[in-house]
């Protein structure tokens, strides 16, 4: 890796309990796939959590976890990837349209703002109602939710406490901190 790669911040979730399928599995598969495609072999993912899925009712519990890897691919080509490697987790095989059940969600690419900071601005003070209405259409960068979760910001504190949001100017362990203790309390780590 040159001088020039960043780190990309991503989030691994997945709730297809109806295909009886081990989440803990998945989620291990998916983090190994991801090292591998960004050929980083210094890759770095947290460990397991259960966590009840947001907004609450939504759907059964979630298992998450976060992976950090370095990259010199651009923002866009990034999501990319992880989109193939949903689609190669998303089918099951003797079923032909199959749930996706593995999501990749990209949190954030070193300190990129992105498309710009007005537009991530936007996003990101989008009051609770129009937040369930609204998804923006381009990549925003870092996601807008990110401050917000729980199941998100407890993992990322394993691997990347020190990556510091580039608007909010504030550290994931901050941020972590910020956050409920009631919500905190709900994020259990998976004993494997
Ligand atoms: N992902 C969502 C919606 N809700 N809740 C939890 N606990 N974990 C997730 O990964 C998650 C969610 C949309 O992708
Ligand atoms: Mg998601
Ligand atoms: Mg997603």
């Amino acid at each position: 890796m040159g001088q020039a790669s960043r780190i990309a911040l991503i989030s691994l979730g997945s709730n297809a309990h109806h295909l009886q399928s081990d989440l803990a599995s998945i989620i291990q598969k998916g983090s190994i796939a991801v090292a591998k495609k960004f050929d980083d072999a210094e890759a770095l993912t947290s460990r397991l959590y259960a966590t009840p899925a947001y907004p609450p009712g939504i759907g059964p519990d979630f298992v998450n976890a976060a992976l950090t890897v370095r990259t010199e691919l651009s923002p866009a080509e990034i999501l990319e990837s992880l989109h193939q490697i949903e689609a190669s987790f998303g089918r099951v095989r003797t079923v032909r349209w199959g749930p996706r059940i593995l999501d990749l969600d990209l949190l954030g690419v070193s300190d990129l703002i992105l498309p710009d900071a007005a537009t991530f601005a936007a996003w990101m003070t989008l009051s609770a109602e129009n937040q369930t209405q609204k998804w923006p259409e381009q990549l925003i960068l870092p996601h807008p939710r990110l401050q917000d979760r729980a199941f998100v910001l407890v993992p990322l504190a394993e691997i990347a406490p020190d990556w510091m949001h580039p608007v909010l100017g504030r550290t994931v362990l901050e941020m972590r901190d910020a956050l409920p203790t009631a919500d905190l309390d709900q994020i259990v780590p998976l004993v494997l």
